[in-house]
């Protein structure tokens, strides 16, 4: 199947079950329901729950058995999305091409929707367990798993290092690291709920977590790389591209996308949808 057409397909299928899963805006507190739903209901590309159901199928089950999770995890994205668009934080106008959430809302609406779609998001992988064929141990480790991702060692972190950028060093090593934790952890995590939910080997699991650390970092060059030549980031902040310029940037994601595509030999040709999606990340122009 072409890349094109799977993302379409199971994009469409997060979006459905997002829309039937959220909270209706006639159900009280309406503000926050409406709030929760405009932050979700956007036209986000799903990369998250759609990297978990393509690593359930590729350990040979079905993208079902993965989805409730799979949508938690999408929440949790839209979580950290929201409070990074905060005047407190990166202070932006728009997402998705939308009005931000505070924009739409006011600030203490945008906080108290981040906190509920963490909430809700954790609350959405905890129902995996009622999937038949699914392990009330396995939901387990992927919520120690997802909390291990948001916690100070990376998600958090990474944000704390990325709004405190002018007490460190702006190098290589440190701006790769920052990228390793606000973006990596959460693409590493969505993979790994796939294969926990999926009885994955050890083997397996420590390939998918390596593949999800490239492609995470080539993810993100990629995303600031993308910003600066659409000129879109008016503030100061410094990125990868911002200071190594567009060829060294372009050689960083071409290293990042090799690397991962060697953590996908595991694999075989079993894994030919991830290696399109490498080619995806590596030349995608939005
Ligand atoms: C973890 C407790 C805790 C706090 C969160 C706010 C925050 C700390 C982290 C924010 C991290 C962040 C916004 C990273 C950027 C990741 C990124 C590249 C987002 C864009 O992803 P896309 O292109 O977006 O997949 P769509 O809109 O398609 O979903």
């Amino acid at each position: 199947m072409e890349l094109g057409d799977y993302l379409k397909e199971k994009k469409k299928i997060v979006d459905e079950y997002l829309e039937n899963q959220l909270p209706s805006e006639k159900i009280n507190p309406s503000l926050i329901h409406r709030s929760i739903r405009y932050s979700v209901l956007n036209g986000g590309k799903r990369l998250r729950p759609i990297l978990t159901m393509m690593t359930a199928e590729l350990l040979g089950k079905p993208y079902q058995s993965v989805l409730p999770a799979a949508a938690g995890i999408e929440l949790i994205h839209c979580f950290s999305l929201v409070h990074d668009d905060l005047p407190c934080m990166d202070d932006d106008d728009y997402r998705r091409g939308k009005l931000t959430s505070h924009k739409v809302f006011g600030e203490g609406i945008a906080v108290l929707t981040g906190d509920a779609l963490l909430v809700m998001g954790l609350d959405f992988i905890c129902n995996n367990a009622e999937v038949e064929g699914v392990s009330k141990e396995s939901v387990l480790q992927v919520i120690k798993k997802v909390l291990d991702m948001l916690g100070t060692r990376k998600m958090l972190g990474g944000q704390v290092e990325d709004i405190n950028w002018q007490f460190r060093e702006q190098n290589h090593n440190n701006i790769l690291d920052i990228y390793l934790k606000k973006t990596s952890a959460l693409i590493c995590a969505s993979l790994e709920t796939g294969a926990l939910l999926s009885q994955a080997n050890e083997e397996e699991i420590s390939s998918l977590s390596q593949f999800g650390e490239n492609i995470g970092l080539a993810f993100q060059i990629t995303d600031d790389l993308l910003d600066l030549q659409q000129d879109k980031k008016d503030n100061e902040k410094p990125s990868y591209p911002a200071i190594f310029g567009i060829e060294k940037s372009k050689e960083e994601i071409k290293e990042y996308c090799n690397k991962a595509k060697e953590n996908l030999l595991t694999f075989g040709n079993r894994a030919e949808l991830f290696y399109k999606l490498v080619d995806y990340v590596q030349y995608r122009k939005e």
